[in-house]
């Protein structure tokens, strides 16, 4: 790919948010928004934490951001120069996403001459702890130059503040921060330390939470001023000590200094991108946008941890409370799988170590087994609240099911752990937690299910599907063809255990004849749908009953634009309106079910009836269509789930509450659309196949698979696929070591 780069080449006041989420990056111990170093939080700046949270009185429960060593602004002869304050006369921010590198060029007129601005910064792929950050001024006249670097501890929150105390040291050219979180007194520690050949003064500034140093030059003319900045950060979540942690890593860093530490932080880059890469030719701007995506899969993948998951807003920010989603493993998963194996283990342990926190769920509802959490934090605590959306008319708290009844969220963890089994060979994972969480979520399933006493058919009734506009119906399609498959695959885990010993030691104390038999019985008795007549398959019982209309005429009836759609008396709640792909995301997962006809059929009748309000949705009709035969219908479906995050414009507030972020559930959409869509890469008998399905103007796909132990690099034409094998590697190692 010849174009690493994106770039804005102005300054939008209007973008601001946006451009946060755009210039991203981040290491998957932490994400830095895309903010410009003199913004303070009314603007949103946030190096986003991942895995810990904090909860203040009764907001929501969400992430931390840490203080900000980023924060930087400068004055010229006793004024200060920043934006938006002062208008530029030139502007460019810029990310390349080869390497993971941020930067900003800003010219200002002042009352003497002109001066420039330029910065980059990374958040280091080498060290999840390390920021790394240079800032160069360089004006055209003698000018009397004040740059203010330091820690912004007066930071953004939704629902915080979470510190509620924040201690700032100055050591010379150092300043440490100690914050202290509400709810569990975690300490988040923040160390930061600069250095410029520049002659200059040192002072320091305190301010309210934020502490600087003042670096005062007289600059000569066209010399730039070159600040070179590291900074580390650690949480008690890492360490007995992440104060003095922080500090020792960032003087340390300093020995190395910023070009030896990028350099380590790009060799990173490169080697997660010489396993991840997609290559298209002929169509340079689909293979831009996707590889863009992956890029954010890239930064937000946990490689510090072996337990670990992804938010579904990625480390953008704390909307959706920082929380995990079924968007990891139905979503995002296929790719690390592919792509970065380890990192796919380390988001299931995440499920596997919350398995208890499943349990604890479903017991409060009065069933057995493993419930997940709809939106899940540390230690599987769910973070949905009984009232998550609030009502424009009146302001007040409306009462949502997603975390009572979105019980295919248990089905999708199996899903996951079973496609990395069979993707990888690696079925350490199922003696390490996996076969007993497979059993704890068959179980949920069983207790979860109604008999009907005349036809004696298993239902699960009062659920919520993907589409999550139709609240508590009864035997939603997907619901149910996931809770079978978690049912047989329980059956033959369990059957599997009789001549497995390690595998019926895993399993723990239960009695395994008896549940295979019970599970069997549950597989042949659960409803499952069949398409009528039409081929069309009902998405829940009743579906076909309401009211057969239009995404525009629902829209139409709308009395504020940011009126939910879903819920008690929601505008599509009785119609067949549906939020996004769900009978569709069925036939995704499960295309051995049904012909290509009934596929086909199924996707002409809900696509219309679909208001893709979710950046789920697009992927899963993109890659139906293409198991259809039919590319070129999943084309601008592809694009728009692989151009999420590049080309914005999704929800960004909802009244005062800011949604916005990155969507790496629509990245890895659009993964899953390239790979098994148009590429029409499957594993059949222990083998990579492909049955490509290429759009119109692309000529070759390439890219790389990890399968059954080996690693191979494919080339798809129209023509015909190479597939050769580079090797075996092993599930270990960080940053695309293999
Ligand atoms: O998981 C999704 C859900 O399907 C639709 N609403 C947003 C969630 C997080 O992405």
């Amino acid at each position: 790919m010849k174009n690493w780069i994106i770039k804005e080449e102005w300054f939008n006041n209007q973008e601001i948010t946006a451009n946060e989420n755009r210039f991203l990056c981040g290491n998957g111990y932490l994400g830095i928004r895309g903010a410009l170093e003199e913004f303070q939080k009314e603007k949103l700046p946030a190096v986003n934490l991942s895995g810990i949270y904090d909860r203040v009185g009764d907001g929501w429960r969400e992430p931390l951001n840490a203080p900000n060593p980023l924060y930087t602004r400068m004055k010229v002869d006793g004024e200060y120069y920043f934006l938006p304050e002062k208008e530029p006369v030139s502007h460019t921010q810029e990310l390349d996403f080869k390497h993971g590198l941020v930067r900003r060029h800003t010219t200002f007129h002042t009352k003497r001459g002109s001066v420039t601005v330029e910065s980059e910064h990374f958040a280091s792929m080498a060290d999840c702890h390390l920021i790394g950050m240079r800032y160069i001024v360089m004006a055209d006249f003698h000018a009397d130059l004040e740059i203010q670097t330091g820690i912004d501890g007066d930071v953004w929150d939704i629902h915080g503040p979470h510190y509620d105390d924040v201690r700032f040291e100055q050591k010379d050219k150092r300043i440490l921060v100690d914050a202290i979180t509400h709810e569990k007194k975690e300490h988040v520690c923040v160390a930061e330390q600069y250095r410029t050949q520049a002659p200059h003064e040192h002072k320091t500034k305190e301010e309210e939470r934020r502490s600087l140093h003042r670096i005062c030059v007289v600059t000569d003319i066209n010399k730039p001023v070159v600040i070179e900045k590291m900074a580390a950060v650690y949480t008690t979540n890492d360490c007995e000590n992440p104060q003095s942690a922080s500090e020792e890593l960032v003087a340390e860093s300093m020995e190395l200094g910023y070009e030896k530490q990028r350099k380590r932080h790009i060799d990173c880059w490169e080697k997660l991108w010489s396993t991840s890469k997609v290559e298209i030719e002929g169509d340079e701007e689909a293979e831009k946008e996707l590889n863009y995506s992956l890029y954010h899969l890239l930064s937000i993948a946990p490689y510090h941890a072996e337990s670990q998951s992804i938010p579904a807003r990625g480390l953008s920010g704390q909307t959706y409370k920082g929380a995990v989603f079924w968007d990891t493993e139905m979503f995002m998963l296929d790719f690390f799988i592919n792509t970065q194996p380890k990192v796919a283990r380390t988001l299931l342990k995440y499920r596997i170590d919350t398995l208890a926190g499943a349990e604890q769920k479903a017991k409060s509802y009065g069933y057995s087994g493993a419930f997940y959490a709809w939106e899940s934090q540390e230690g599987g605590y769910d973070a949905c609240s009984d009232y998550n959306v609030t009502d424009v008319f009146t302001n007040r708290p409306m009462r949502t099911y997603f975390k009572d009844k979105q019980i295919h969220i248990s089905g999708a963890v199996v899903y996951g752990l079973i496609h990395y089994v069979n993707s990888t060979g690696d079925t350490s994972i199922l003696y390490e937690g996996g076969a007993k969480t497979i059993l704890s979520c068959a179980m949920f399933y069983d207790s979860r299910m109604i008999e009907r006493v005349h036809s004696g058919v298993y239902e699960l009734c009062d659920v919520i599907g993907p589409d999550e506009y139709h609240e508590r119906v009864n035997n939603n399609s997907y619901t149910n063809r996931l809770a079978g498959f978690v049912l047989t695959e329980a059956v033959r885990i369990l059957s599997q255990s009789r001549e497995d010993e390690k595998l019926a030691e895993a399993l723990g104390e239960a009695d395994c004849e008896y549940w295979e038999k019970r599970f069997k019985e549950d597989t042949e008795k659960l409803v499952q749908k069949k398409p009528g007549t039409n081929g069309v398959i009902e998405q829940f019982d009743g579906y076909f009953q309401l009211e057969d209309t239009t995404v525009d005429t629902v829209r139409s009836r709308l009395l504020n634009e940011k009126e939910y759609w879903g819920g008690a008396y929601g505008v599509a709640s009785d119609t067949q309106i549906i939020k996004q792909a769900d009978v569709v995301t069925q036939l995704v997962m499960f295309p051995e079910d049904f012909s290509r006809k009934v596929a086909w059929d199924n996707w002409n009748y809900y696509e219309p009836r679909t208001e893709h309000g979710s950046s789920l949705s697009a992927c899963m009709y993109g890659i139906l269509a293409c198991n259809c035969e039919n590319p070129d219908a999943a084309y601008p479906f592809f694009r728009k789930s692989a151009a999420a995050d590049l080309k914005g414009g999704g929800k960004e507030w909802a009244g005062n509450v800011y949604i916005g972020g990155t969507h790496p559930a629509a990245a890895g959409g659009a993964y899953m659309t390239a790979i098994k869509g148009f590429a029409g890469i499957t594993m059949e008998d222990g083998q990579i196949k492909a049955h490509p399905h290429l759009p119109d103007g692309w000529e070759k796909m390439r890219f790389s698979i990890f399968y059954q132990g080996e690693r191979y690099e494919i080339c798809v034409t129209a023509n015909g696929t190479e597939i050769k094998s580079m090797g075996h590697y092993k599930i270990s190692g960080h940053c695309g070591d293999f």
